[in-house]
This record gives C-alpha cells, sequence and structure tokens, in this order.
C-alpha cells in the first residue's frame, strides 16, 4: 500500500522445554498443530508478514516479525542467551498444566534482560485447551506482572486460540515503545495499551537491565 511504514523486528519465544514455543510459531505462521512432541534443537528462524495498527496514529503498518524458536532445555542456558542479541521482545510461554513452568519464568526473563536490556515481553499461558489440567490460577500471575510491567494471554496452539492475537499484541507493544520514547514516555500509551502495559512499576536492580540496547531498523 503507497505510503505504508515497513517495520522488521525480531522477537524470541522463551519458555521450558515442551511449554509449546514451536507449536505457538507453527500454529502463527502456517496454522497448524501437531500432537508429536519434537524437542527444538538449537534454534529455528520464521518470518510471517503483518498489517497491523499504529497504536498511537491508527494507521495500518506492516510488520514483518523474525521470530526465534529457541530451545527450551535448561541446561542450553549459554546457547540460549547468545539467540537473544538483538531480540526487540519475547513471548515467555508458560504451561498451564505445569506450575513449574511458571516459576521457571523469572530465570527466563532475567536472562533475557541481562542480555538485550528491559524490552517489551508478553506472558503466555498456553496448552488453555486442556482446562481439566489448569495448575495455574489467575492470582498465580500477580507477581510477574507486577515486576515486569507487562499483562498475560491465555493461549492454545492446538486450538488457536489467543495465537494471532498474541503476536500482534507483541508487534504493538513493540511500535508503542519505540514511539514513546523520550519526552512522552509513560504518559501517551493508547488506553488498549494500558491494559495490555499493566501496573507502572520499575524492573528490580538486580536484572542489570539497561534501557534499550537493541539495533532498531525502521525502514
Ligand atoms: N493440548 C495442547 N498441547 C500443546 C499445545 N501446545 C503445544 N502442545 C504440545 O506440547 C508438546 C510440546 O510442544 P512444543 O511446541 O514442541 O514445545 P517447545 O516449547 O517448543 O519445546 P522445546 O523445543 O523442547 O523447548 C507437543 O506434544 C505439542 O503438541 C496446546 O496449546 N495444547
Ligand atoms: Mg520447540
Amino acid at each position: 500500500m503507497p505510503g505504508m511504514k515497513y517495520f522488521r523486528r525480531k522477537i524470541c519465544l522463551l519458555g521450558d522445554a515442551a511449554v509449546g514455543k514451536t507449536s505457538l510459531i507453527r500454529r502463527y505462521v502456517e496454522d497448524k498443530f501437531d500432537d508429536k512432541y519434537v524437542v527444538t534443537l538449537g534454534t529455528k528462524v520464521t518470518m510471517r508478514e503483518q498489517v497491523i495498527q499504529d497504536p498511537n496514529s491508527n494507521q495500518p503498518m506492516n510488520m514483518t516479525l523474525m521470530i526465534w524458536d529457541i530451545l527450551g532445555q535448561r541446561e542450553y542456558k549459554r546457547l540460549q542467551t547468545s539467540f537473544y542479541r538483538g531480540a526487540n521482545g519475547a513471548l515467555v510461554v508458560v504451561d498451564i498444566t505445569r506450575k513449574e513452568t511458571l516459576d521457571s519464568l523469572h530465570g527466563w526473563i532475567l536472562s533475557l534482560f541481562n542480555s538485550v536490556g528491559k524490552v517489551p515481553i508478553l506472558i503466555l499461558l498456553n496448552k488453555n485447551d486442556l482446562t481439566e489440567q489448569t495448575a495455574i490460577k489467575s492470582e498465580d500471575m500477580d507477581d510477574a506482572i507486577k515486576k515486569y510491567e507487562t499483562s498475560y494471554l491465555l493461549t492454545s496452539a492446538k486450538t488457536g486460540e489467543n495465537v494471532d492475537l498474541a503476536f500482534k499484541k507483541m508487534s504493538e507493544m513493540l511500535l508503542f515503545r519505540e514511539q514513546s520514547k523520550g519526552s512522552q514516555e509513560g504518559n501517551s500509551k493508547s488506553d488498549e495499551m494500558k491494559q495490555f502495559a499493566g501496573p507502572e512499576t520499575k524492573i528490580p536492580s538486580e536484572t542489570g537491565a539497561t534501557s534499550d540496547k537493541n539495533d532498531n531498523d525502521s525502514a
């Protein structure tokens, strides 16, 4: 479309093994799902282009997400950290049927922030189709939401619930953050983004997080 702005950004999917990172990407990019579990070895980068609304001007814009699928096995931590380089944001995935995957959340977020600074994140409580096995309640999320100024979405890679929305919200958070830098920071959120940003709290200093080390490359 003539006059449309184009953006390209890198996001990572983080979280413990078998929470559904690869499945969420597959659902988003190919609209497919497989019950078989194939461990991701190393990493895989997938792209998808999407037209989204600029959260500030409401103009349509073209966003290409480079989506990095990183293996969740904890013993490969050093490898995972090297894949964070240049990440503009992350979807942090928890398996709603396994509480221990929520307990790991902080470790994943801290390692990301230590590597690239405080980038926008959105937490996904995945496998929400397995309602009878749900092990995480909304109050279990309070601490993470306050600490990381974010929100969460209930998703299912199996049914597709909220999967497109998750990537769209992430894209909007990336754009919103960039456009609100400088004097307007913290004051110009649209109503919708306030809902997703959560309470305004500081990231704990032990994260070593810095403001912004990304190489953003809007074109
Ligand atoms: N019921 C259900 N199963 C899911 C969902 N998402 C993923 N799974 C299943 O969970 C298993 C693990 O999914 P993956 O997407 O491979 O998990 P991963 O996080 O990429 O795992 P690693 O690559 O080892 O880090 C597979 O058997 C998937 O079919 C979901 O939303 N609902
Ligand atoms: Mg995987």
